[in-house]
């Protein structure tokens, strides 16, 4: 059976509780319960984790190297500041998909910079929280 992960970074356990306008009002909970679903419909195991810790996101990374087809990981705003995520990512050589719900390039210059986009399989940004779904399905039908 083919292994995907969801990994979500800091603040995304805020989902649905403020700034709906930006980041709509579906919670973590709502869009993980989907994409499981989504994931056994292809006869595929998905594992969720949410942290605001970049060391525990390190790791949870870390043990997807032996053992995960592919990654999906909203890294939060770790994305413009982590050269810790993207070199685990980088060193586990697990293919992933990068997901932002806002289309950060339409936000403030901050955003624009991703220290992971260049090693990802693909980006997908201010598609809302589809972008997950699109990013599983990818996942499932590319990384076997
Ligand atoms: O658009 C995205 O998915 C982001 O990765 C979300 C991050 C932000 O720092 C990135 O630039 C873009 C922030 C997640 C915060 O999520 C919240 C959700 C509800 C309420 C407050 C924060």
């Amino acid at each position: 059976m083919t292994k995907y992960m969801l990994i979500n970074g800091p603040n995304l356990n805020l989902l649905g509780t403020r700034e709906p306008e930006i980041y709509g009002h579906e919670t973590l909970n709502d869009i993980e319960l989907n994409l499981t679903a989504i994931a056994k419909e292809n006869d595929a195991e998905l594992v969720c984790f949410q942290s605001n810790a970049e060391h525990e996101l390190v790791e949870i990374v870390h043990s997807a190297r032996t053992d995960t087809n592919g990654i999906i990981i909203n890294p939060g705003a770790l994305t413009h500041s982590s050269i810790a995520l993207r070199d685990a990512l980088s060193g586990v050589g697990v293919p992933f998909i990068e997901v932002h719900i806002s289309n950060i390039y339409a936000r403030e210059d901050f955003r624009q910079k991703s220290f992971l986009s260049d090693i990802a399989e693909g980006v997908i940004s201010g598609l809302g929280i589809q972008g997950y779904e699109l990013a599983l399905s990818t996942a499932i039908n590319k990384f076997k």
